[in-house]
């Protein structure tokens, strides 16, 4: 299962953006919790191609695709170092497979800012600090360990090439840069892959405004300066008001989003944004019985596909029965009118999966 972990200082409204996101109804406070254990819900990825698949093939059940998430306890400053939770903390980031990063903007009186003033760049600082002074941890040890070995000469020669790596990646760090802006080649990312390193995971920056906080907002200026020079992505959230919005029924919700020129839901648009920031893509498998949504790695093969259904599919995988969901659709949702039209292939293990595929898979076990 995908995980996304919410960061963020105390009191930012991560468990607020939680709540907008899943509906979990988590409790909300204006007084740091101190809580430990994070707050988990699953979330089905909203996807209109699923719902038309669903009314074209009615089948009798049907499955979308969905993405844990996960509201952490605040991290503070210092956190890297033993402070406030510190390291019971950080152990459930490292569990995460990317990062929403909530950053307070709303100016609320009677919510305490544990830095004592609205400044969304210092806070966003604060925390990649935090995040980065944990990787260095990691790799400090790593470094003096390797530097053992090789002072009794015994360093393999992937270890030797994993030494030099990581002089420079602490050189890198010491700069107070995140991982994910060295230049790591296929190979350094597999060889990182077991440290779990936090810098390295895709993050997504929350804005985290007042319902008044429309248009320009001068408040978070510095903060998408910052963003823009390191390339990172931010979505803005109206995070108390759109979880009110989501505790009403359909019908007073819809009115109320009219009252408040709200058209896209901050939810679709926070699940869409994680989605695409881990880099996960969804095929179809459709019939009578079953309509169901697959989530998988962008870049994954036919049998990756196969096996995300069953392993057996993939042991046993002959070929796939490949028709993207936009061609199927031109075609008038006929499969027959598919395989005319030659949009209805037969692919091998190799084939590259894209999103909105409709597969079937052959296998012979
Ligand atoms: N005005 C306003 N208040 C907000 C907003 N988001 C959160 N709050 C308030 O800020 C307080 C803290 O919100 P939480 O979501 O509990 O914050 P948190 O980051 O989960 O806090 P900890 O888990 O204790 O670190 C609550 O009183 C919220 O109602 C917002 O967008 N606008
Ligand atoms: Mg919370």
């Amino acid at each position: 299962m995908l995980k996304c972990g919410i960061i963020g200082l105390p009191l930012s409204g991560k468990s607020t953006v939680f709540n907008v996101i899943t509906r979990a109804g988590a409790e909300v406070k204006p007084y740091a919790s101190g809580k430990t254990e994070p707050n988990r819900a699953l979330v089905n990825v909203p996807d209109e191609r699923f719902d038309r698949l669903v009314e074209i093939f009615k089948p009798k059940s049907e499955k979308p695709a969905d993405v844990e998430f996960v509201d952490l306890a605040g991290l503070s400053r210092d956190a890297g170092k033993g402070a406030g939770l510190g390291n019971s903390f950080l152990s459930f980031v490292s569990e995460s497979d990317a990062l929403l990063h909530v950053v307070r903007v709303f100016g609320n009186a009677s919510v305490p800012h544990p830095e004592n003033s609205i400044d969304p760049l210092r806070d966003f600082r604060i925390v990649e600090a935090e995040l980065i002074y944990r990787d260095l941890g990691v790799i400090t040890n790593r470094l003096s360990r390797l530097e053992e070995k090789k002072a009794k000469k015994k360093l393999t020669p992937q270890e030797t090439a994993e030494l030099e790596l990581i002089r420079e990646l602490e050189a890198h760090m010491l700069e107070e840069k995140p991982l994910r802006e060295y230049p790591l080649n296929d190979e350094q990312k597999r060889a990182l892959s077991g440290y779990a390193f936090l810098t390295l995971k895709p993050e997504l920056v929350v804005l985290n405004l007042d319902d008044t906080q429309t248009g320009e907002v001068p408040e978070i200026s510095p903060l998408m300066a910052e963003l823009g020079a390191r390339g990172m992505k931010s979505v803005r959230v109206y995070g108390a008001t759109e979880m009110e919005l989501e505790q009403l029924d359909p019908s007073d919700r819809a009115e109320f989003m009219k009252d408040l020129a709200i058209t896209e839901p901050g939810r679709d648009r926070l699940i869409h944004e994680a989605y695409k920031l881990l880099g996960l893509i969804s095929f179809f498998t459709s019939g009578s019985d079953e309509v169901r949504a697959w989530t998988l790695r962008d870049g994954s093969s036919a049998v990756d596909a196969a096996g995300t259904i069953h392993s057996d599919l993939a042991r046993g995988f002959i070929r796939a029965q490949v028709v993207a969901y936009d061609d199927f659709m031109a075609n008038g949702a006929s499969l027959a009118q598919c395989r005319e039209k030659g949009v209805l292939r037969l692919e091998g293990k190799e084939y590259t999966v894209k999103d909105g595929d409709m597969i079937e898979i052959r296998f012979n076990v």
